[in-house]
């Protein structure tokens, strides 16, 4: 490592707060929990004793002590195509505006933006994604509808300049997050797109509990039970709630929608694909803490900090766990296991230390034998990939340089991964 290198991550290294375990030789010992040993001690040597008895204890054991359960959807809910262009972006999609009511009321309810390109010979895949400002926010596309809900004030960040004012997106505020779902770039892939604002779902702030879904099943003041679900849970229910709808239309392959989120959205996509398996493919980046990352590994982001700066994340049960993470009865690689045999790819970023990439490829190696018990490739290797070296099997990993956040070349990664793996 030259001296500049070693002098820039120790630049980054001090911008985190202090206490943080950065530093891999001082990672503790720890043991990782054998995925494929059931609760009574079966080992798991056929994909039926999987699916049938141990993929459901750990499923239990990330519901009820990490994101928290979920309700079913209520009767009434219902979809309302709001617009339809078959001529978007100069002709080259379909842009569909859907209301998602998630009761037989007008609210709570989630506002899906669908882009299916029109050069396609047959009904495209989908990649599914949250959006933090709205949906104007992803795309210059004049025609699509201003967000009307709370969203962050970015000027907070430093970022004043994204069209946020008084916690509403403005006309300002069109195509000031692109990168977060690249709708031309998907688009020109043959990929159909769709996404939603995260905070039409639940708005990400600790008194969440009284807005978004959460009204339709809690009483103003009340909050979830401890292990009833957090924010990064109805993020995910959300998801599974636009995928409701997708499967319904006829203009896009419902075998083939994959959930992607990056950072705090890549945790929920995390869980939108165990909560259900209709989900084709994952696609969490950089999910960090309470995502691939094993928390064992206390590196970066730990358990603790989360929960301290996140309340309103995960669980209650899940901060029984703060500074106790050995008594943990499962790791983030059972988690990542949930999404087997589906092609699943799991991203960090070199610098993204708070994010503990290699705990992130730890993870997705731990869950490798239940993606070979299932019948797939898993990952094709067992070390660390170098930098910008993608290892592109079924369970997939890469690491790029860089800070956290996503880019063009992640997105090149993950389209030309399921170019192969989706179809
Ligand atoms: C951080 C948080 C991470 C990650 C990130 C993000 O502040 O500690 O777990 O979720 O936010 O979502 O950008």
């Amino acid at each position: 490592m030259d001296e500049e290198r070693r002098a820039e991550l120790e630049r980054i290294k001090a911008s985190y707060p202090a206490g943080t375990l950065l530093d891999e030789a001082q990672v503790p010992p720890y043991t990782l929990l054998d995925p494929l040993i059931c609760a009574d001690g079966t080992p798991v040597t056929e994909a039926a004793t999987w699916w049938d008895k141990r993929r459901p204890e750990v499923f239990r054991l990330c519901e009820e002590q990490l994101f928290g359960r979920s309700p079913e959807p209520r009767a009434g809910m219902r979809f309302e195509l709001r617009s339809v262009d078959r001529q978007a972006l100069e002709g080259r999609a379909t842009r569909k505006e859907v209301r998602i009511y998630l009761t037989d009321g007008d609210l709570p309810k989630i506002d899906l933006l669908l882009y299916i390109p029109n050069d396609v010979s047959r009904p495209p895949a989908t990649w599914v994604g949250l959006n933090y400002l709205g949906n104007q926010s992803i795309t210059d596309d004049p025609g699509v509808s201003l967000f009307d809900g709370w969203v962050p004030d970015m000027g907070r960040f430093g970022r004043g300049d994204m069209g946020i004012v008084d916690n509403r997106a403005t006309e300002r505020s069109r195509n000031t997050w692109p990168g977060s779902m690249p709708v031309e770039q998907l688009l020109a892939r043959g990929y159909a797109v769709a996404s939603a604002c995260c905070g039409d779902i639940a708005p990400d702030r600790p008194d969440v509990f009284d807005h978004g879904v959460f009204t339709a099943y809690l009483k103003q003041g009340e909050t979830p039970a401890p292990d009833e679900w957090g924010v990064l849970a109805a993020w995910a229910w959300g998801m599974c709630r636009m995928l409701d709808y997708l499967v319904t239309d006829p203009d896009i392959d419902p075998a083939r929608v994959i959930a992607h989120g990056t950072s705090r959205l890549g945790k929920a996509a995390f869980w939108a694909g165990a909560l259900d398996t209709r989900w084709g493919a994952i696609s969490p980046n950089e999910s960090g803490c309470g995502g691939a990352a094993l928390s064992r590994r206390r590196f970066g982001e730990t358990v603790a900090r989360i929960n301290t700066t996140f309340p309103h994340w995960f669980c209650e049960a899940f901060h029984a766990y703060n500074g106790n993470e050995d008594a943990l009865p499962f790791d983030q690689h059972m988690l990542i296991a949930l999404s087997a045999p589906r092609p699943i790819y799991i991203a960090s970023a070199e610098d993204d230390l708070w994010s503990d990439p290699r705990g992130e490829f730890l993870g997705a190696l731990g869950a490798d034998p239940v993606y070979r018990l299932l019948g797939t490739e898993g990952l094709a290797v067992s070390e660390m990939p170098a930098v910008h070296g993608p290892v592109h099997s079924p369970l997939a990993y890469h690491l790029r340089a860089g800070g956290h956040g996503v880019n063009d070349w992640d997105w090149e990664q993950f389209m030309d991964w399921a170019d192969e793996r989706v179809g």
